[in-house]
């Protein structure tokens, strides 16, 4: 992916995002809800059908778009409007998926390039798909800043800003209400499966599907992956995961257990079977897995079977949860090095268990010590061994 920096430099603003948010904002009319019946151009069931689907694409008519989109929809994506921050569809999405056009079904972003900016917009660092998101100088609001557009409905997005996360330095800051969420597992049925492969590199799905006889090593180097890791409250795992080079989004939920969409109360009655975990997403090519399980051993104390200092039971129990083949040997790997190395003077109680669904933990949690920086934080980097 060529980096977009060059083309940013209209985009750099100071204070871009406070006067984005104060002046752009416009009044909302409609409940701005995106489902599946809002998509204009038909589900498909073949692997690129959304690429035939645009090879003779033609924009509907207004009123027939004023009819089938949602009064927000058609705000936004037909007269440049900008939905209200943190009150959108998309902002907080963090279930994996991609992201396409409302109005045409063109394959947009990506959640393995989603990042949290803060900004109460959906945020990533570069596009799915670069020829169908335009860029184009917008000077309204009295700014000169880069709007983006989808190249085959010409439905305004959002803008684009040069603040964001490295690989590319980019944000592109977009509105939900111009977007549709298609999930990973429905990637083929919607016509999409040619996006499959990055998912399962990524780990988000399995391997072997019809469509994918490849096993994502090729496009490793290319998507963002995740390491979900438990080694007591997830709050202080959490924090200093947040840091470490490499590491582009922390979530902390539940994982390992037997009941649907826990709560934070029932897995802290430790009867659910869950850990408390925190879903690490980072980028391959800066920080390799191993090195974040050889600082995962570090921060913890991954000697104590269900229990991390003050808090015992299985929820607090350490446990690596693997998304793939080579996670699963790389964990053994790093656990058998650390328990030679003698760094810990006990054996390691590490589990390594394969990952299954990971809960994402109620608001309060996420963040918890950035929003609490006096709370109960019982983790540390060890230089040696020292409890
Ligand atoms: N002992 C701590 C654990 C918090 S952690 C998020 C407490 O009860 O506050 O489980």
């Amino acid at each position: 992916m060529a980096l977009r920096n060059s083309l940013l430099a209209l985009a750099v603003l100071g204070g871009a995002l406070a006067a984005f948010m104060s002046q752009d904002a416009t009044s909302e009319t409609g409940s701005g809800s995106t489902t599946g019946s809002d998509y204009l151009v038909a589900s498909s069931s073949t692997d690129s059908d959304w690429r035939r689907n645009m090879s003779n694409y033609s924009k509907p008519a207004q009123s027939e778009l004023k009819d089938k989109l949602t009064p927000k929809q058609y705000q936004v994506t037909q007269h440049d409007a900008t939905e209200p921050p943190f009150r959108n569809e998309y902002w907080d999405n963090k279930h994996h998926g991609i992201y396409v056009d409302i109005v045409s079904g063109e394959p947009l972003f990506s959640s393995l390039h989603k990042f949290e900016s803060g900004s109460g917009w959906p945020s990533f660092w570069q596009p799915l798909q670069p020829e169908n998101v335009e860029e184009k100088v917008d000077d309204s609001m009295g700014m000169v800043r880069t709007e983006v557009r989808s190249a085959n409905a010409d439905s305004h997005l959002g803008h684009l800003f040069n603040d964001g996360p490295q690989p590319t330095g980019a944000r592109y800051c977009i509105n939900s209400a111009a977007l549709r969420f298609v999930p990973a597992e429905e990637l083929e049925s919607q016509g999409f499966g040619e996006y499959r492969d990055q998912f399962v590199a990524a780990g988000v799905l399995p391997a072997g599907s019809k469509t994918s006889s490849n096993t994502g090593d090729d496009l490793r180097s290319t998507v963002a992956m995740h390491a979900t890791l438990a080694g007591g409250c997830f709050w202080g795992v959490e924090q200093l995961f947040r840091d470490l080079d490499g590491v582009l989004a922390t979530d902390v939920g539940y994982i390992g257990g037997h009941v649907d969409n826990p709560t934070y109360k029932q897995v802290c009655s430790a009867n659910t079977g869950h850990a408390e975990a925190v879903q690490i997403t980072y980028d391959p090519t800066r920080v390799a897995y191993e090195d974040i399980l050889r600082y995962f051993f570090k921060l913890h104390d991954p000697t104590t079977k269900n229990r991390q200092h003050n808090d015992v039971g299985p929820q607090y129990r350490s446990a690596i949860f693997f998304h793939n083949d080579d996670q699963k040997q790389a964990a053994e790997n790093v656990i058998a090095e650390v328990n030679a190395s003698g760094f810990w003077d006990k054996p390691l109680v590490t589990t390594v268990e394969k990952a299954d669904t990971f809960w994402v933990a109620e608001q309060d949690h996420q963040d918890y010590l950035v929003k609490n920086p006096n709370g109960y934080n019982c983790h540390f980097v060890r230089e040696d061994g020292a409890h």
